[in-house]
């Protein structure tokens, strides 16, 4: 298992590299060129330099996540081809500067979405991101996008770009007439214009699970289940059609087991990279982020890491979401102090597992 951190990259995060160094156990990053608009080449020039940068922290760079998917593709347009061959493009550049799993959704219009980006937790007095689909049906999709944007302390927030919010409502009625099925159809026409590419320079590409683990605004949803995710990987037989497993964002579903979806999809090789974390469910629909604690939410991260060590023991994890605590200000969701102490705690249940393993054999 490799134990990585999520960073923006000089500038766009609130957190330095010596930081994420001085973390016991974490080795490098899940970094991002987060500057970059959907559709858009990551050329060589820009990948060589942030990994560098990188580097020279004493940091792996094998994980690269939001590499968006431009709209057209998803929904199936003329011009997603150019889009595709830029996707190569970008694929091929970070294969060269030693990326080896790339992180993407695809997810229609939305990334993910709460309701509150900063909900008080009445027994500690930090915060962490909310969602209550009640709280949604009161709002339009574009009331939530100027939700977020105004309450991200300043930072843009992955997937919420504004550029990318401008044409909200066009695409949304575009969407109207596009099905599950037509998605499907769309992500494998996808799949078959990159994965070749991927296989070609030893990447793996991995889908990231809808959050919430549930259809928003009708809208075509097709990752947020093990059935739906079999179908994803049925689209395209190969190792680099993978999965990013998180386990925060298919486990705000409780209909979803997380363990085992790990252990399915694991023992097929295709696990390309998890994020791990907890969530605590509140109600139908509602649940809020917890700490990483098994005890402090509603997943047991104990047979989580469990299952990655029996089934994917090399694969790069890193904490996800964290609250809010020590009155540290940060991007929602991406402090430091919390997703830290997340990875110690993950660390201390990884060397509990690994020696007890051992001393059985
Ligand atoms: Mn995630």
């Amino acid at each position: 298992m490799k134990m990585t951190f999520r960073w923006y990259g000089e500038g766009s995060d609130s957190i330095t590299l010596k930081q994420i160094k001085q973390i016991p156990g974490c080795t490098g990053l899940m970094g991002v060129l987060d500057q970059k608009s959907a559709g858009e080449v990551w050329n060589y020039e820009e990948c060589k330099a942030y990994v560098d940068h990188v580097h020279e922290a004493g940091l792996e760079c094998e994980v690269i996540e939001s590499v968006n998917v431009h709209e057209d593709i998803k929904m199936g347009l003329a011009t997603r081809d150019k889009y595709i061959a830029n996707y190569c493009e970008t694929i091929k550049n970070l294969a060269k500067v030693g990326v080896k799993v790339i992180v993407y959704n695809f997810m229609p219009v939305l990334d993910w979405l709460r309701t509150d980006l900063a909900r008080e937790i009445p027994e500690d007095g930090s915060n962490s991101l909310y969602f209550d689909e009640a709280d949604l049906m009161g709002m339009t999709p574009l009331e939530i996008v100027e939700n977020t944007a105004k309450s991200s302390n300043g930072f843009s927030l992955p997937g919420w770009e504004p550029e990318r919010m401008k044409e909200l409502e066009k695409t949304l009625e575009t969407y109207k007439n596009i099905d599950v099925e037509q998605m499907l159809v769309n992500f494998k026409y996808f799949l078959e214009g990159v994965i070749p590419t991927c296989e070609s320079v030893g990447i793996k590409m991995a889908c990231h699970p809808d959050d919430p683990a549930w259809p928003i605004f009708g809208l075509p949803r097709m990752a947020h289940s093990q059935e739906g995710y079999d179908k994803i990987m049925a689209l395209y037989d190969s190792p680099s059609n993978a999965i990013c497993l998180c386990t925060g964002s298919l486990g705000s579903d409780p209909n979803n087991d997380i363990p085992a979806a790990i252990r399915h999809f694991g023992e097929m090789d295709r696990i390309g990279c998890l994020h791990v974390r907890n969530v605590k469910y509140l109600g139908y629909h509602k649940f809020r982020e917890a700490s990483h604690l098994s005890s402090d939410g509603s997943l047991d991260m104990y047979e989580i890491m469990k299952a990655i060590y029996e089934t994917c023991p090399d694969t790069s994890i890193r904490p996800d979401h964290g609250r809010m605590i020590w009155d540290e200000v940060g991007r929602p969701g991406y402090g430091l102090y919390d997703r830290a102490l997340g990875i110690t705690y993950l660390n201390g249940l990884w060397e509990a597992i690994d020696k007890e393993s051992k001393a059985k054999k």
